[in-house]
């Protein structure tokens, strides 16, 4: 098996050390965590240091990383992050849940998560490092940007074109058509019914 090395250790990782076992095709080497104690056990995985080390890692054999942060508001580190590990050389594999489905029609990037219970419908495309969070559906005719999170329980709709850097917010459902702008943040439990602005952040129903 490819070995893999998962950056962070908080709950996002958790969710996506579970998801790297279960596909039985990347054996987990540890975690960097830039707070985490050095020898911590997360899940059974040991945090083994800081970002310091990923040169290190490569350089003996390590070719695969995870992104293995979630994101709160914002999606920044989590790219910082994934170019970094790409300068270095990393592989960032996609990781995609058995029990999420994908249309053979879909495409997705490299480092793009999906967990479980997410539908990615026909036609639809996600860039790189893009999550695509617990039981959301992405609908048909779909364009996703680089470094999006779409949150657990999201809706989006067919032919919706999220932005690079949006965030939108758990259990949010974005109406068909709908043009959601880059590094957008959409709070949760929104309804979005129309365009969203660059940078812009809105909430409610319908959201504002
Ligand atoms: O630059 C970093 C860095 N910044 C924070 N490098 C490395 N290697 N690690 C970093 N961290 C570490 O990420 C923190 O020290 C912390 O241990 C971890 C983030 O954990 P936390 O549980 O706070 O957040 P998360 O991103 O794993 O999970 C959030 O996002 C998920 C999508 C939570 O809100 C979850 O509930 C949510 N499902």
């Amino acid at each position: 098996m490819d070995k893999i090395v998962v950056i962070g250790g908080g709950g996002h990782a958790k969710v996506l050390i579970e998801l790297i076992r279960g596909s039985g095709r990347y054996d987990i080497i540890g975690i960097l965590d830039s707070q985490l104690e050095i020898g911590l056990s997360v899940l059974g995985v040991s945090v083994l240091g800081r970002d310091e080390l990923l040169r290190d890692l490569y350089d003996k054999e390590v070719k695969n990383a995870c992104i293995g942060i979630g994101s709160i508001n914002n999606n920044n580190k989590r790219k910082t992050l994934f170019e970094k590990v790409k300068e270095i050389g990393f592989g960032v594999p996609q990781l995609v849940h058995s029990k999420s489905i994908l249309s053979d029609e879909s495409k997705i990037a490299d480092g793009v998560q999906v967990m479980a219970g997410a539908v990615i419908q026909t036609n639809t495309f996600v860039d790189q490092n893009t999550i695509i969070n617990t039981g959301a559906i992405v609908d048909h005719d779909c364009i996703l940007g680089k470094h999006v999170h779409i949150c657990p329980g999201v809706v989006i709709s067919g032919g919706c074109i999220i932005g690079d850097g949006a965030f939108i917010g758990a259990g949010s459902t974005v109406i068909q058509g709908v043009k959601i702008g880059k590094g957008t943040l959409v709070g949760a439990g929104s309804l979005v019914v129309h365009d969203v602005f660059n940078g812009a952040t809105v909430k409610g129903s319908p959201a504002k």
